[in-house]
């Protein structure tokens, strides 16, 4: 089988550029290897960027979120020397996040490009990319039924993550700069109205703990544990309990509680590929880059690469013009190391190093200083706000 271009993954990154290539009648397919069921119900990030939605927004994507996303727009930070509030809506660039749950905005983009008759070859699972430094490259797959297939293409673009065949295909010399920041979160979804009006931080001797919400009934939470924490090793009175204890909710107010219905352990890690493009084989997405959720900046520079890539793989099949696909990987990493050079501020300012002696110490007070600064400094809050929704 074949299409100009052959997009692996149907998460943020390959829906916003399936339907992007669609809408300018470029020949394009999306293979998944999940079913319909199993991507729609993946929940993981939920905070827009402003830049995000104006993406959504100028290639006609932004239905859903216009109907369902709400604004957010300060932060509180709980600490050993008491709380503050950031109101990052009124700081920096003046902007704020949109909430708007992933697994909602991979619903739309599906249903978009479904109706707008583009393809979806669910079930279908890419073994590797072939050929990649040629004009024909090809994609040998899996369907549901373990039959093998190929898709040949004129490009081949892998949004399918960190672990999927996009990288696994990439030629030797491809460059992995990694960060495994040693620190583990259990993720939790919580069927419970948020507890705060705000994204909560806070930073206690005992670990991190986070709040965000997720919608006007669900949040998510974060609770900084060992590296090899199973996922079910504590009861829900437990991690409840450890919340409150992190978040100060005996001086602050309880947390709301509710079933945990989701969860999961995180390690902290990041990387990116350099370069993002091989011959006629692109990466963006998890499959460029890994971010931890420090940020909250994955599904944004997904969306992102995705919009990138589309206008450049338009130019060069509709328009002959090869300078966006020349330039995409230069234009992304620009991107890229911006988010994660601000994700890994994040991860210094709210998380302690078990380092043990005095450089562990130093860094503590560091640390402190870091906080005291953002808490104090209006210049250090405009820089925050413009980092926090900067993408
Ligand atoms: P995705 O992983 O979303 O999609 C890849 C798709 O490819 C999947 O559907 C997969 O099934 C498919 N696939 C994989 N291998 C394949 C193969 N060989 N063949 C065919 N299909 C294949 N980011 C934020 O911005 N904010 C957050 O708050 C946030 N929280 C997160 C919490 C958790 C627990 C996790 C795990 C991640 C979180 N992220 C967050 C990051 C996350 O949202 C990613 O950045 C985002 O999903 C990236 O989108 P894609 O690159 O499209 O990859």
């Amino acid at each position: 089988e074949s299409a100009d271009v052959v997009i692996i993954g149907a998460g943020p990154a390959g829906l916003v550029l399936g339907n992007i290539l669609l809408r300018h009648g470029v020949d394009c397919v999306v293979l998944e290897r999940a079913d319909r069921e199993g991507v729609e119900n993946r929940a993981r990030a939920g905070f827009l960027v402003p830049n995000t939605v104006r993406i959504l927004e100028r290639n006609g994507l932004d239905g859903g979120v216009r109907r369902g996303g709400r604004e957010h727009g300060v932060c509180e930070f709980r600490t050993e020397t008491g709380r503050f509030r950031l109101d990052y809506r009124r700081l920096g660039t003046g902007e704020p996040h949109t909430v708007y749950p992933q697994h909602e905005l991979v619903a739309d983009l599906m249903a978009r490009f479904l109706d707008g008759g583009g393809t979806i070859r669910f079930g279908t699972e890419a073994a590797a990319v072939a050929d990649a430094d040629g004009p024909a490259p090809s994609v040998t797959v899996r369907d549901a039924d373990g039959r093998p297939g190929r898709w040949r293409a004129r490009y081949v673009a892998a949004c399918d993550g960190r672990h999927g065949a996009g990288r696994r295909s990439l030629p030797p010399g491809t460059v992995r700069h990694h960060r495994d920041h040693g620190v583990s979160w259990l993720g939790l979804l919580a069927e419970a109205p948020p507890s705060l009006d705000a994204v909560g931080y806070a930073v206690h001797p005992r670990g991190f703990a986070g709040h965000m919400a997720r919608s006007a009934d669900i949040t998510r939470y974060y609770l900084q544990c060992d590296r090899d924490t199973p996922a079910d090793a504590w009861s829900e009175d437990l991690i409840w309990d450890e919340l409150d204890l992190r978040m100060r909710a005996s001086a602050y107010g309880p947390l709301v509680r509710g079933r945990i219905v989701q969860r999961s352990v995180v390690a902290l890690e990041s990387d990116v590929l350099e370069p993002l493009r091989h011959g006629s084989l692109f990466l963006a997405g998890d499959a460029a880059a890994l971010l931890s959720p420090s940020a909250a900046k994955g599904a944004n520079l997904a969306v992102l690469e995705a919009e990138l890539l589309a206008r450049a793989l338009v130019d060069a099949l509709v328009h002959g013009d090869p300078e966006g696909i020349d330039r995409y990987s230069e234009r992304c990493l620009a991107h890229i190391w911006r988010a994660q050079e601000f994700s890994h501020w994040m991860i210094r300012l709210l998380h302690e190093r078990a380092d043990p002696g005095d450089a562990g110490l130093f860094r503590e007070r560091l640390r402190h200083v870091r906080l005291a600064s953002l808490r104090d400094s209006a210049s250090r809050q405009d820089w925050f706000a413009e980092q926090y929704v900067g993408i």
